[in-house]
């Protein structure tokens, strides 16, 4: 029987920014950019209230409260934190996988820290960086990522094996990991809308379904989830393309890497990770795919950067030819390091 604790920073850039400016406090605030097509990042608990959320458009969220404070996203300054801390995590084991900026898993199985550990955790962020976190503790991923969500902010929730079913199955399925928004529809036009009417549906049902994924449902939902915590995996690429009405404005092509950078790196940056090399494609209108990629000396991630970089490669490569697809990709990753946070605004 493992021992795990998923930590998940609180409200994690507006806190920062509260952090910063004491006289916000209380009030609520987002984080993200002022024009009316910005998006929110992150909302505090007092924004919540007003029913603000991530990913609402900004226009919106100022339509649900008048007086909401909105600051700039302050990249830099997040990594830094994250770090800060991370740094604390690791005092209490070495054993963590660094899901995003703000998530982490470790694994403390055997360490003897007892039922205490998310408390002592909890304090001892606080202590360090001012920071709050909610703590999930269980015996496996799914369960603790679950707990860690369920007292938000500043929670601490305990799964024990024998607590599994009372407490999975008057959940609604969309709380199940590794069911995505797809499938959630899916299952909800079948009728099945919690955790238990999916637990009435036999393993073979699931699979066809859900192919590979189905298992993993049928025994997540059972308490069953033997996935490792991972110590510093990594992924390989990180990029994204678009197909579209076929185009040889080099003004509407360099429009789409300018959106896929900014994609590109806020993703990045959530997951803390930079690239040695950039990568362009092209399709055109007879199918014909090109590529380029570049490899520098210092690692990217920034939004501009990878812009100005990707349109190099674009000028060197484009031909004037009708263009039906393009994409941008980073790869060659390692995570993103403290000496270059100076770059970032
Ligand atoms: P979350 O942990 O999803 O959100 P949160 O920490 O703001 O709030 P909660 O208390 O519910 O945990 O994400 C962490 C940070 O990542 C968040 O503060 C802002 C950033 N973020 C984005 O930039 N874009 C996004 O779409 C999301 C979801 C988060
Ligand atoms: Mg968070």
């Amino acid at each position: 029987m493992r021992t795990i604790m998923h930590v998940d920073i609180d409200a994690f850039y507006a806190s920062v920014e509260e952090l910063d400016d004491p006289t916000i406090i209380g009030k609520p605030v987002v984080v993200g950019g002022k024009s009316d097509h910005a998006i929110v990042t992150t909302a505090n608990y007092e924004a919540r209230k007003y029913g603000i959320h991530s990913a609402m458009p900004m226009f919106m969220a100022k339509n649900l409260c008048d007086h909401l404070i909105i600051k700039p996203m302050r990249r830099a300054r997040y990594l830094e934190k994250s770090k800060e801390v991370f740094d604390v995590l690791k005092t209490f084991t070495d054993k963590i996988e660094k899901v995003s900026i703000d998530e982490s898993y470790l694994d403390i199985t055997g360490l003897g820290y007892g039922i205490d550990a998310p408390r002592r955790l909890q304090k001892k962020v606080f202590e360090e960086t001012g920071l709050t976190v909610s703590v999930g503790l269980s015996y496996n991923k799914f369960l603790t990522k679950l707990a860690s969500d369920w007292n938000k902010p500043n929670g601490i929730k305990i799964i024990k094996p024998e607590d599994v079913p009372e407490i999975l199955l008057p959940l609604d399925i969309n709380k199940v990991h590794g069911i995505g928004k797809q499938s959630e529809k899916k299952l909800k036009s079948l009728g099945i809308n919690t955790v238990s009417d999916l637990y009435e549906l036999p393993e073979s049902f699931l699979s066809e379904l859900f192919k590979k994924k189905g298992k993993e449902i049928y025994d997540r939902i059972r308490g069953i989830d033997n996935r490792e915590v991972e110590v510093g995996v990594l992924r390989k690429s990180l990029g994204t393309e678009t197909t579209f009405e076929i185009t040889s404005s080099r003004e509407v092509l360099k429009n789409h890497l300018k959106d896929f950078a900014e994609e590109i790196s806020e993703d990045l940056i959530y997951k803390e990770i930079s690239g040695y090399t950039l990568t362009l494609k092209l399709k055109n209108e007879n199918f014909v795919t090109k590529t380029r990629s570049k490899t520098y000396a210092t690692p990217i991630y920034e939004s501009e950067d990878i812009f100005e970089k990707g349109v190099e490669i674009f000028n060197e490569v484009y031909e004037g030819d009708k263009i039906r697809l393009i994409g941008l990709t980073v790869s060659n990753l390692e995570d993103i390091k403290i000496e270059q946070l100076k770059f970032l605004t």
